[in-house]
């Protein structure tokens, strides 16, 4: 099994700055658990609140935990250390810090409490230096165990994208057609949705980050569906607009346009390319049409053990280079404030020759 821990110290050598000792993983109270320790772990059960994990230059792991997780984390490839009592928990740390004289630590997740009990308990002037933008690459680029659950997971939400439009009926509220979604997920294998879904009628569909609120469906509404699973950790994201009834000519050529401005950005995802192009792309063609300036975020983000799991495409991401294995949704919309929104997408892994497609919902306007 290739070591994610490596990666991670190869990254920081890239970076020509001096690895530390020892890297400090640490989670503090659900939901501030610091993604990076179940990547390294690779655990998918358990919570591990409070948990530590310190990774070495040399690829191992040792992990910290409770009595209560002892049974989950067992099934870890790691060196195991289960406390009972925080004299204990304090005695394991000091004798893993020991030796280490620089200490890195994750400034996008570590808490300033974790942070301190850390400083406390390292030597004495240990130096202590951020390693984040090592792990960021690292989990930027997914391996093939990550793809694997991720594709199960875009897998899911696929299924129920092309059953949700013989659910929901008119008459029904968004937060019904919501529920049906999670429910829908669950049986096929997801532990939850991976955010809260949306799901927007009529003009709600034009606010990007609506949740789902009391609006009944009625003929003439777009029914703009944004939901996702969480799977073995891992997160999938799809976005699919249908029509309920008979769509005009204007809400048809609005979706004819998302779904070009989509096609578009597809084929400019390009390894060696900066990740501010596909976005640029779509937009350029939106702005090309009646629908200018009306494309109002970026077309896509990172996706992986958190939804937004650092990096994405947008106009902002020039200095990001695309490459095999990373992971990122695809998302172009219009939104026309009063009148409604589309918003159609899927999720991708780079590949040599260009982006594979995760999600393989249908794409056509579905009217029903
Ligand atoms: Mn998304």
């Amino acid at each position: 099994m290739e070591s994610r821990v490596k990666r991670i110290y190869q990254n920081i050598e890239k970076q020509n700055e001096k690895s530390p000792d020892v890297i400090v993983i640490a989670n503090a109270t659900e939901p501030i658990l610091d993604m990076t320790f179940f990547y390294v772990t690779r655990l998918e059960v358990g919570r591990y609140e409070g948990s530590i994990a310190f990774l070495f230059p040399d690829g191992k792991l040792s992990m910290v935990t409770s009595l209560l997780e002892a049974e989950s984390a067992s099934k870890g490839d790691f060196d195991l250390h289960v406390f009972k009592t925080s004299s204990e928990f304090i005695e394991i740390v000091e004798k893993i810090l020991k030796g280490a004289g620089r200490i890195g630590i994750n400034s996008d997740e570590l808490t300033l409490k974790s942070y301190n009990f850390i400083k406390e308990h390292a030597k004495a002037g240990a130096e202590f230096v951020d390693v984040s933008k090592a792990i960021k690459a690292a989990r930027l680029i997914k391996d093939e165990a990550e793809i694997t659950t991720l594709k199960k997971a875009c897998q899911i939400v696929s299924e129920v994208a092309d059953k949700i439009y013989s659910v929901a009926k008119v008459g029904m509220k968004e937060y019904e057609v919501a529920a049906e979604l999670s429910y829908m997920m669950q049986k096929l294998g997801a532990a939850g949705p991976s955010f809260e879904t949306i799901a927007a009628f009529g003009k709600n569909s034009a606010e990007p980050h609506y949740s789902a609120g009391d609006v009944s469906l009625k003929e003439g509404h777009f029914m703009l569906l944004d939901f996702g699973a969480l799977y073995r950790r891992y997160c999938s994201d799809i976005t699919r607009t249908y029509f309920c009834g008979q769509a005009s000519k204007k809400q048809r050529e609005m979706y004819e346009i998302v779904l070009e401005a989509q096609r578009l950005a597809l084929d400019a995802i390009v390894v060696g390319e900066p990740a501010s192009k596909p976005h640029i792309v779509a937009a350029e063609y939106i702005d090309s049409t009646e629908y200018k300036g009306l494309f109002t975020h970026g077309l896509g983000h990172g996706l992986g053990l958190a939804v937004h799991d650092g990096g994405g495409l947008n106009p902002r991401a020039a200095d990001t280079i695309m490459q095999e294995g990373m992971v990122f949704t695809v998302e172009p919309g219009v939104y026309v404030p009063g009148f409604g929104g589309v918003r159609i997408e899927d999720d991708i892994v780079i590949r040599k020759n260009g982006p594979e497609l995760m999600t393989t919902a249908r794409k056509e306007l579905i009217e029903f």
